[in-house]
């Protein structure tokens, strides 16, 4: 198979870059993973060429550029079928597309008012209303999504929308958002995820705080 290589920003707090890098380790393919520096602005530029958006995650595969998250799962869940990045049925994928759609374009509030920071801890935090909603429609998904499937992921085995979410269950841990014991334990499943682990292992060694990233991601 074709050596991908991966464009992805801060590991601490991109949240698109952390579900790209999810998606490569669940397709199974060969990558390698390139990381924009911080804080060299014309480094950044070169970089960022390499994905006509200029966002990151950008996926570079066979000489293709796929950029923007929910594409790159898309492409990979092609590239590599057997690594089940979407269910076996087909109301199944329909079910995991729509919620992969649902993170990807929704729960503006609960990205604005909790940053990904994997390496905070803000116990006791004050969710306001707007990101309260965006919790409970989460929470909802996945509390059907889990008595539907038995789980412990989403879909059974894990699949895309367990990559999609699994930045939505680090904020969780980091601003100590209560949960019933069903979400609790699913949290708790993605956050032991070897490669969720190796990625917050590497974010702690970045720069200690990058302030604008803060809010902005
Ligand atoms: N819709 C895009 C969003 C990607 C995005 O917003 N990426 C942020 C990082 S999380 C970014 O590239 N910001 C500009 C930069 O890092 O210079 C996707 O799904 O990939």
């Amino acid at each position: 198979m074709a050596k991908a290589t991966l464009t992805i920003s801060s590991r601490n707090y991109s949240s698109w870059s952390l579900r790209g890098w999810l998606l490569c380790k669940l397709a199974g393919i060969p990558f390698d993973t390139v990381s924009l520096p911080v804080d060299d602005a014309s480094a950044r530029a070169e970089l960022l060429l390499l994905a006509p958006s200029f966002l990151t995650p950008c996926l570079t595969f066979d000489g293709v550029a796929v950029w923007d998250t929910l594409s790159i799962a898309e492409f990979l869940a092609e590239v590599a079928p057997e690594a089940g990045l979407l269910p076996k049925d087909r109301a199944g994928r329909a079910r995991c597309r729509s919620i992969c759609g649902e993170m990807h374009s929704g729960f503006a509030n609960l990205r604005a008012a909790l940053p990904m920071n994997l390496r905070a801890r803000h116990p006791g935090f004050k969710v306001w209303a707007g990101a309260q909603s965006d919790i409970a429609r989460i929470t909802a998904i996945w509390r059907e999504q889990l008595a539907a499937s038995g789980g412990p992921f989403l879909f059974g085995e894990l699949t895309m929308a367990d990559a999609m979410y699994a930045p939505v269950c680090t904020r969780f841990a980091t601003y100590d958002v209560a949960l019933d014991a069903v979400c609790a334990a699913y949290r708790d499943h993605i956050l032991a995820l070897p490669a969720l682990r190796e990625w917050t292992a590497a974010a702690r060694l970045e720069p200690e705080e990058v302030e604008e990233l803060d809010v902005e991601f």
